[in-house]
């Protein structure tokens, strides 16, 4: 199967108007778009997605922030979309993010950093069956794909 990642704009990217900005870069890199929703996350999906950082001091107000408004859920496909979505977003800290990433070019605190992408394929596969049921995901074929890919 052809590689897919998770993406999540966080409660501060909905809310400060950033959907548009940040999804038009996926898309025009080329990636595929192959299931969006925009949701109110639950407590339990929240402690879920962050279960490998139960033990930081962090959890808590992450957990909060991340329940405190809706957020927009995606799967996004492509050949090294996971590593390549990692670039696109910037470091974890948006003071240390690059420029021209999302998070270096809009944001400044660690707690509100906009979005969140899959670190690893593994990762991915799993935050992909947690937030998405298996009929929510559309496979499809641009029908450019072969001005994309060679
Ligand atoms: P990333 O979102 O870049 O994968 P991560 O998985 O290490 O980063 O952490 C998940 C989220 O937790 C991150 O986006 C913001 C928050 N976080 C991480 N480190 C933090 C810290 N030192 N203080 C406050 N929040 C932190
Ligand atoms: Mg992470």
């Amino acid at each position: 199967m052809v590689e897919r990642t998770f993406i999540m704009i966080k409660p501060d990217g909905v809310q400060r108007g950033l959907v548009g900005e940040i999804i038009k870069r996926f898309e025009n890199k080329g990636f595929t778009l192959v299931a969006l929703k925009m949701m109110q996350v639950s407590r339990e999906l929240a402690e879920k997605h962050y279960e490998v950082h139960k033990e930081k001091p962090f959890f808590n107000s992450l957990v909060e922030f991340i329940t405190s408004s809706p957020v927009v859920a995606m799967v996004w496909e492509g050949e090294g979309v996971v590593a390549a979505s990692r670039k696109i977003i910037g470091a974890t800290d948006p003071l240390a993010a690059e420029p021209g990433t999302i998070r270096g070019d809009y944001c400044i605190n660690i707690g509100r950093n906009l979005i969140h992408g899959s670190d690893a394929i593994e990762t991915a596969q799993r935050e992909i069956s947690l937030w998405f049921k298996e009929e929510e995901l559309c496979s499809w074929q641009k029908t450019m794909s072969c001005w994309l890919q060679e």
